[in-house]
């Protein structure tokens, strides 16, 4: 029935939401302000550009030139990068290597589906680029989570059926985008920040394809 898991990248296979939030929070202080680890829950699987304007908005900074937003952007990208590239094999998050080799083993085909322009470089340093048979990621959609382009996309390159996709989101944003075309979401996080998933674990540690198959 399933032939093809569709896998988000901040949250799901690394934790990179550390990164961004770090980068954001320097960002924010240096204009002024400040924003709580709470608020930053906001900003997953949302845009950069997007990120920057809920920022700007906790700040009250009035920003509308498109020249400066980039230019904001662009810094905070300058300082997430630094970090991403000391990145290592070590940050794939618990059960996810695993359960990458199992998966493949299987025949089930693999895509990326993220919203980050930086994802080539986080699967280069972490060392899984080859599990991969489609990678779609910001730069190649034009509209962000929750619209569905990401997975349509990667659904299309895998030249399979919608209803034979499987997404692993961490995400409201991602599991909403999954939904609008009803593919099955696998939630990864909690249960109450994840409405609408199909099934929800906090992670991939002790998941075979099958195992989790049978339970959506
Ligand atoms: P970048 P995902 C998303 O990754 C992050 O969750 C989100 O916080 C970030 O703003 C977005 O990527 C864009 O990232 O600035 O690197 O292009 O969860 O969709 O893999
Ligand atoms: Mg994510």
């Amino acid at each position: 029935l399933y032939k093809a898991f569709i896998f988000d990248l901040d949250g799901v296979l690394v934790d990179t939401a550390k990164y961004h939030f770090n980068a954001w929070s320097r960002l924010a202080n240096s204009l002024g302000f400040d924003f709580t680890e709470q608020q930053n829950e906001e900003l997953k699987g949302i845009s950069r550009i997007d990120s920057l304007k809920k920022i700007l908005k906790w700040g009250n900074q009035e920003v509308n030139e498109e020249n400066e937003l980039n230019r904001l952007a662009n810094i905070k990208n300058t300082w997430y990068i630094e970090m991403i590239e000391k990145m290592t094999p070590d940050e794939i998050l618990p059960g996810v290597y695993d359960f990458l080799v199992l998966s493949q083993k299987e025949g089930i085909k693999i895509a990326l589906g993220s919203a980050s322009k930086n994802a080539e470089i986080i699967l280069k340093r972490t060392g899984i680029t080859h599990f991969f048979d489609a990678i779609v990621d910001g730069n190649l959609v034009k509209k962000s989570k929750p619209d569905p382009e990401v997975f349509i996309k990667a659904q299309q390159l895998l030249k399979v059926k919608i209803q034979e996709c499987v997404v692993f989101e961490d995400a409201q944003a991602g599991i909403d985008a999954a939904k609008a075309v009803s593919m099955k979401v696998v939630g990864i996080g909690l249960p109450s920040n994840l409405t609408g998933a199909d099934m929800v674990t906090p992670d991939l540690e002790n998941w075979t394809p099958d195992k989790l198959i049978a339970k959506i």
